[in-house]
């Protein structure tokens, strides 16, 4: 490699380390309240996802339509269970940012290890940083690859 290619080399892996780690800024959203209505079946949570701003207080209004179900908050530590044709609340503010599942916690018949949903508190940074390393990779490659033989003079 070429001194030239040398610096871009380092430069890629100097851009990708700013890319995974630099932290974003932080959108100035107020605190604010919400409430979601979550139906729980055999074995499916309607919706699966929440997304939350950090800091936002959280009403979970769990509703179970058939057998008893339960929604485990993995890392918040905090969990419900709602009875069949019952609405349990489970209020908690999002004060950890991330992305983390949910489960139901209560054994509700043979797919029940399924039973999984997902709460996005914040911006899905690995999307835009995936996105910026997939660029740098191209551009990489680009600029990287060998060149051509050179033609030779016979
Ligand atoms: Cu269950």
């Amino acid at each position: 490699m070429s001194k030239k290619q040398w610096f871009f080399a380092i430069f890629v892996v100097l851009a990708g380390m700013v890319i995974v780690f630099a932290p974003l800024p932080v959108h100035a959203t107020a605190p604010t309240q919400r409430t979601f209505r979550v139906e729980a079946s055999q074995y499916t949570y309607s919706p699966a996802i929440l997304k939350v701003n950090p800091g936002d207080i959280i009403s979970i209004e769990l509703i179970s339509t058939d057998v008893v179900h339960g929604l485990y908050v993995d890392e918040y530590g905090i969990s419900v269970t709602a009875d069949p044709g019952q609405t349990a609340r489970l209020t908690f503010t999002a004060d950890k940012p991330g992305s983390f599942r949910f489960r139901c916690n209560v054994t509700c018949g043979a797919l029940h290890p399924f039973m999984i949903g997902k709460l996005q508190v914040g911006p899905n940074t690995w999307l835009w940083r995936a996105s910026g390393l997939t660029v740098l990779a191209a551009l990489a490659i680009l600029i990287l690859r060998p060149s051509p033989p050179k033609a030779q003079v016979t």
